[in-house]
């Protein structure tokens, strides 16, 4: 029998800049998989305009999820990105302990900072939490800046590192509790590659760098990969549809000169997701 698989997506809404819930809507959606929002926060711009206004909805979370309970909503993926508070990684985890069955695959995004920073919002104590969230996690897929933080590691000081370090760090992942792990968009001299890792091995997939780095290109890839993965496409297939989407978009940005804190003009290329 045919089916439509669904996942449900745990993150923000910004209303501008595209990133988040407002570029994995659109892009899993594309992919023929089912998208329920669990909204975190919704906010005006996300954190990289020079202002913006935000709402925590931390306190409608649990109500949210107690409803979807009551209606016998299931999942076959959840996906979980930007979380504003240790509080709200706590809700996250139970809403996994309640809805994750054994089919369920759950891809942890840890969104917590890029380029060896933290952001701003991003304390201590929520690190700390997050590692609680690895330990439920299927696939995780940080940036170098997060696996390095999630591992107690300094971020090295040009970004470099070589396959048989990412190995060693993925595999510590890993034995946080998840069975596959990409750590991405990693600097490899001019260019970027992603770092694949499961049932043991690593492998780096090079892409072309396509432009300035950008808004909301991790929550892409998460995004397509999320929705391949449930889709029963390798993750390594999942892993360069997604690097050759982004790329796309990301040059087509720098043609018609969107600024970086625009995100991605994905709507251009949705096309290729439907094939
Ligand atoms: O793309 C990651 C992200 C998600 N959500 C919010 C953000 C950012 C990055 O800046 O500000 C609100």
């Amino acid at each position: 029998m045919k089916e439509q698989k669904r996942i449900a997506l745990v993150n923000d809404i910004s209303g501008f800049g595209r990133c988040s819930m407002t570029v994995e809507l659109p892009l899993i959606s594309a992919m023929r998989v089912q998208a329920c929002p669990l909204p975190t926060a919704i906010l005006s711009c996300h954190t990289g305009f020079p202002t913006f206004y935000i709402d925590d909805y931390t306190e409608r979370m649990r109500p949210y999820i107690d409803n979807w309970e009551e209606n016998g909503v299931v999942f076959d993926g959840i996906a979980t990105g930007f979380l504003g508070s240790a509080a709200q990684i706590d809700i996250v985890l139970d809403f996994i302990h309640r809805f994750k069955k054994p089919a369920t695959r759950v891809i942890v995004d840890p969104v917590m900072g890029d380029n060896g920073r933290l952001y701003a919002s991003y304390t201590d104590e929520m690190c700390e939490r997050m590692k609680g969230l690895l330990a439920v996690a299927d696939i995780v897929t940080p940036n170098l800046t997060e696996a390095c933080r999630l591992l107690d590691r300094e971020y090295p000081e040009d970004g470099q590192l070589d396959d048989g370090a990412l190995e060693h760090m993925a595999a510590e992942l890993v034995a946080q509790g998840s069975k596959q792990v990409v750590i991405t968009g990693l600097p490899d001299g001019e260019d970027l590659r992603n770092f694949v890792f499961e049932a043991g091995r690593g492998e780096s997939i090079p892409v072309k760098r396509a432009g300035r780095d950008r808004t909301g290109t991790g929550d892409a890839f998460t995004a397509i990969v999320s929705a391949g993965l449930l889709r029963g496409m390798p993750l390594k297939e999942a892993v360069e549809l997604a690097a050759r989407f982004i790329g796309k978009a990301m040059r087509y940005a720098e043609e018609i000169q969107l600024p970086t804190n625009w995100g991605l003009p994905f709507e251009e290329f949705l096309g290729d997701l439907t094939k």
